[in-house]
């Protein structure tokens, strides 16, 4: 992009800043996408579904983590969450009228394989046959994720185990070879450090344990070969031309200020950072820092996992929320990370933590370092308080949490990075995890004693910028 663009777009570069502030005032922002921006938004099978029990679906690690009392919130389950088990009908037509294109979904492995490997569930496929068609029907892409985080059950020691992911990989293939006639595009897991970590090291998230350091190394190997065994399982299975991607809540740190010292200590932070999750992925190895880091607690490694692990990707998504500040240090690392504190802005939910410039950074440094062909954002939203006056629920605080991160994507594709869609979390509020039903992230409001959905001011201001094709 030339200056005269950037200028047009509401940027500025610190190089033509002398000459810009005339023209920056008589021209009008273009806060347009490009013309095939793909809008979306962005749910999980155990957060909206319900019907655990219905048509063979076996136990995963989340009912039975929500069923164990003081794990979640209120004590509250998945067992009905949104029941779109039985609405999905409605909320398609709801995706409708806010006009998206895309909608990312997952697959819950347990409705496929009830003990997570052996014989399929044809009631299970038929069902994902049902919505994928009503999507199709209603001129809605589905993106596919193949694990958000509800494990079979019956898989013994779970991500603890190797095998786990030699399961997951024939469960994902199988299924990408069902749906790939229609469905152009899978992400294989969703947020490795959620599921490995918090589930394992915090034990805030199934299955509730805190493992030492080696074990936890070794649940984070199984989790990102899970995903490469996954990456070759489906290209083996699906039609020719099928996309393969992953969703990834990477860790990004947001240069505090915009100069090339503090954007290379990001760069590095980042790298670094997630050193077991996405750079073992786009690098085909674990570097140097984290072996080093690590020592006796590497995880253990067999032949061939790496060349998995690194297996080529059509296109890297990414759930972007909270930023990590960091800045240029002296220090033998070259990078200080600065902590969140009381004063940090904040949406409902504690870790939430609003810093709108990750959104462009993120893509950035994902660009930057590792080049992938195609960048989505998979997931970017907010947790809000939502109060219903007279039926209204006016979430202004969530527009401007929307608004100020579609505009740091816009600057990213400005830039001329990759970014090809927008998945917005959620279409609905639903069960938030170990939060339960107490944070809502959704732009259509669920009265969960009803079921009724209300779209929430959010929804109108995202219909407006979908109609439009442009920042509003
Ligand atoms: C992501 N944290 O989860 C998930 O992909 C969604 O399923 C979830 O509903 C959404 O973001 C909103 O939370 C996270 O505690 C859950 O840091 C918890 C954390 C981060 C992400």
């Amino acid at each position: 992009m030339n200056r005269r663009d950037m200028i047009r777009n509401g940027l500025t570069l610190g190089a033509g800043l002398a000459a810009a502030p005339q023209r920056l005032l008589a021209a009008p922002v273009d806060l347009s996408f490009p013309a095939d921006f793909a809008w979306g938004c962005a749910t999980a099978s155990y957060q909206i579904e319900g019907a655990v029990t219905a048509d063979g679906r076996g136990a995963t690690n989340w009912d039975v983590f929500s069923h164990t009392p003081g794990r979640v919130a209120n004590s509250d389950t998945g067992d009905v969450a949104c029941d779109s088990y039985h609405r999905y009908a409605e909320d398609i037509a709801l995706l409708k009228a806010l006009g998206v294109k895309s909608y990312r979904m997952s697959i819950a492995w347990s409705r496929i394989f009830p003990e997570g490997r052996g014989k399929p569930n044809a009631k299970g496929i038929d069902y994902y046959n049902r919505v994928i068609d009503a999507l199709l029907a209603a001129g809605i892409q589905p993106y596919v994720t193949m694990f958000h985080w509800d494990l079979p059950q019956a898989l013994p020691g779970g991500w603890q185990n190797r095998n786990t992911a030699l399961a997951f990989a024939d469960y994902a293939g199988f299924m990408a070879g069902k749906l790939s006639d229609r469905v152009h595009d899978f992400m294989t897991v969703n947020e490795l450090r959620c599921f490995t970590d918090i589930g394992h090291q915090e034990g805030r998230h199934a299955p509730g344990l805190k493992l030492p350091p080696a074990q936890v190394n070794q649940v984070r190997h199984h989790g990102v070969l899970a995903h490469g065994l996954a990456v070759q399982s489906i290209r083996a299975h699906a039609k020719a031309g099928t996309k393969v991607g992953i969703a990834d809540n990477t860790t990004f740190y947001v240069p505090v200020i915009e100069t090339p010292e503090h954007i290379a200590a990001a760069k590095k932070a980042t790298r670094e950072n997630n050193a077991m999750f996405l750079t073992a992925i786009m690098e085909g190895r674990y570097i140097d820092e984290y072996l080093a880091q690590e020592g006796a607690n590497a995880p253990k490694v067999q032949a061939g996992d790496m060349a998995a692990i690194g297996s080529p990707l059509d296109f890297v998504a990414l759930n972007i929320y909270a930023p990590e500040w960091v800045r240029a240090d002296a220090g033998p690392k070259g990078y200080a990370t600065i902590p969140h504190i009381a004063s940090s802005p904040r949406m409902a939910s504690p870790w939430l933590v609003v810093g709108p410039e990750v959104a462009y950074w993120g893509v950035r440094m994902v660009s930057e370092l590792w080049k992938p062909k195609v960048l989505y954002i998979s997931e970017n939203g907010a947790s809000a308080d939502d109060p219903v006056n007279d039926g209204r629920i006016d979430d202004a605080d969530r527009v401007m949490y929307l608004r100020n991160y579609v505009g740091q994507f816009h600057r990213a594709v400005a830039d001329g990075y990759p970014l090809k869609g927008y998945f917005l979390w959620s279409l609905m509020d639903n069960f938030e995890w170990a939060d339960g039903y107490t944070k809502r992230f959704g732009i259509h409001y669920v009265d969960f004693a009803t079921q009724k959905r209300t779209p929430k001011l959010s929804a109108a201001w995202y219909k407006e910028v979908i109609r439009r094709n442009a920042l509003v």
